[in-house]
């Protein structure tokens, strides 16, 4: 971990990297062109508006620790240009906020948001906590009406979950679990995950790739499925 920090501003309202996340497409696969899929920056607004087939739709948070890779994953999911709310990292606030990898130069601020309609019936409206200890208060607002959340894990250091899982425990929002992985990631089997993070034995766990739309996708399905089956009560 190295010693930067997040600075209290200019907040940007800008989609990460600039532009549309990979995988973010008003178009099906099958219909991609060369050179990538239409965007809402070329004109097409075809995949703004929820499809007329659409049946219900639901909020679902996307939580973890600083770094874990909320942000990225809402990018590679989401059907729309995803909001994201991110500072740049500086000294300016060392003494209250965590520094994450040394290639990561920002951090989100309020909130990530995307959406992701499934089998074309389920809106999901995609909610990113920011991973900065200090915001964790924001979270009650943040949780407000949703039906639950993806928790972001990241194997190199466990411990930083402790503090998402817990608060949404004490917030009553039913969860499943992700894990994260990076390169350098060490690697463990479930059980050893489920013990260490404290899991109920219903509790979903799988494993992603935040950067890669089929892996995030794969993610979010784990959670839906476990909300169905659960039949709106909280097991988690
Ligand atoms: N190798 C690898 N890198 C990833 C993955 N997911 C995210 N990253 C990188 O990790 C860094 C942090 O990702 P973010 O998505 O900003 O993390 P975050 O959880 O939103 O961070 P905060 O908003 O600061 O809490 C970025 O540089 C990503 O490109 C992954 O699955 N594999
Ligand atoms: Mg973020």
């Amino acid at each position: 971990m190295g010693s930067r920090a997040a600075s209290d501003a200019p907040v940007g309202v800008t989609p990460p990297d600039g532009g549309a996340p990979p995988g973010a497409s008003a178009a099906s696969p099958a219909t991609v062109p060369p050179g990538g899929p239409p965007t809402e920056r070329d004109g097409d607004t075809s995949g703004v508006y929820v499809r007329p087939t659409v049946a219900g739709a639901a909020k679902i948070l996307v939580v973890g620790p600083l770094g874990v890779g909320k942000t990225t994953l809402i990018g590679s999911v989401s059907e729309i240009r995803p909001l994201s709310t991110e500072a740049v990292m500086t000294q300016a606030a060392a003494r209250v906020d965590t520094g994450g990898e040394r290639s990561k130069k920002t951090t989100t601020v309020a909130l990530d948001f995307g959406r992701i309609t499934l089998d074309g019936e389920l809106v999901l409206y995609l909610f990113g906590t920011p991973g900065q200890p200090r915001f964790l208060p924001t979270w009650r607002e943040l949780a407000n009406g949703c039906l639950g959340a993806l928790a972001l894990v990241d194997t190199r250091d466990l411990e930083a979950s402790f503090d998402s899982l817990g608060h949404l425990e004490d917030l009553d929002v039913p969860f499943s679990v992700a894990v994260n992985a990076f390169p350098d990631s060490p690697r463990y089997d479930e059980e050893e995950l489920r013990v260490a993070l404290d899991l109920l034995p219903h509790t979903p766990l799988t494993f992603c790739d935040a950067r890669d739309h089929d892996s995030s996708l794969r993610a979010l399905i784990a959670l839906i499925t476990h909300l169905i089956e659960s039949g709106g009560e909280n097991p988690s």
